[in-house]
């Protein structure tokens, strides 16, 4: 039976050892029957660059380049936290970067995917945030820097962003409707798949839109099973 995984948002750190289980677990138990897997960003909570090394990044390499062996490809969007993941952790393991916004044909039905962050604009300090790390001329002198200093520098940015976040309303940090259905529009598509809110749901938009957003891994996978004739989630 045809069928297609999108995850998002599961935030893996060495701290939270059991959320590595639960991608292994997805990895081994149910990724080898899809078609393709999809990870629409921040499967990691943050990112400083492809040359850190730890346990939890061999693992996680290790499980893509498995299922990527059996024939199911991988495709990745970079997320708001692991933006700086790179060329060189994909060709590791096999996974295939995309770009920010990508359209797919998922069993006939064009489908708009992105991580969800570019359509939070009413977020503006996000938004500001998001527009400086991306520059092309910073992200290269913050790739220069020693392992070190990035680690440093990243635990700083860090802890100031959990500070201002406890100053935004929930309505604030959702996607902007006006925006998001100007994206439709843009790519032609009724369809958009995307993470980042966390608030795991599938929207009806009148007159025939559909959006479907990934939930956030905790005590639970949050899994999206497309296959060509249903939508619906697994734990
Ligand atoms: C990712 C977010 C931390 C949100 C820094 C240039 C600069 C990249 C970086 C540092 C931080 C990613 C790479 C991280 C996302 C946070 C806090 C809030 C809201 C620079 C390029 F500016 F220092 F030169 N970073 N890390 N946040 O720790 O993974 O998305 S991160
Ligand atoms: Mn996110």
């Amino acid at each position: 039976m045809h069928k297609t995984y999108f995850i998002a948002d599961l935030h893996l750190s060495e701290t939270r050892p059991n959320l590595t289980a639960l991608f292994v677990d997805f990895m081994r138990h149910r990724a080898p029957e899809a078609d393709a897997v999809y990870i629409l960003g921040d499967l990691f909570d943050f990112w400083i660059g492809d040359d850190e090394r730890s346990p939890l990044i061999d693992t996680v390499k290790h499980e893509i380049r498995e299922v990527v062996k059996q024939g199911v490809p991988c495709y990745f969007i970079h997320g708001n936290r692991d933006f700086l993941l790179g060329e060189r952790f994909a060709a590791d393991c096999g996974l295939q970067l995309l770009p920010e916004y990508q359209v797919i044909d998922l069993y006939g039905e064009p489908t708009l995917l992105c991580h969800g962050d570019t359509l939070c604009t009413d977020d503006l300090d996000y938004q500001s945030f998001r527009r400086k790390v991306h520059q092309p001329w910073l992200q290269w002198l913050f790739r220069r820097l020693p392992l070190k200093v990035r680690l440093k520098i990243a635990r700083n940015i860090r802890a100031k962003s959990l500070q201002d976040k406890q100053n935004k309303s929930r309505a604030m940090m959702d996607v902007n409707a006006e925006f998001t259905r100007r994206m439709f529009d843009r790519f032609q598509v009724k369809r958009l798949i995307h993470g980042h809110t966390h608030r795991q749901n599938i929207h009806q938009i009148p007159p025939h839109f559909e959006r479907i957003v990934l939930g956030d891994w905790g005590d639970k996978a949050s899994i999206l099973e497309v296959t060509p004739q249903r939508i619906r989630f697994q734990q």
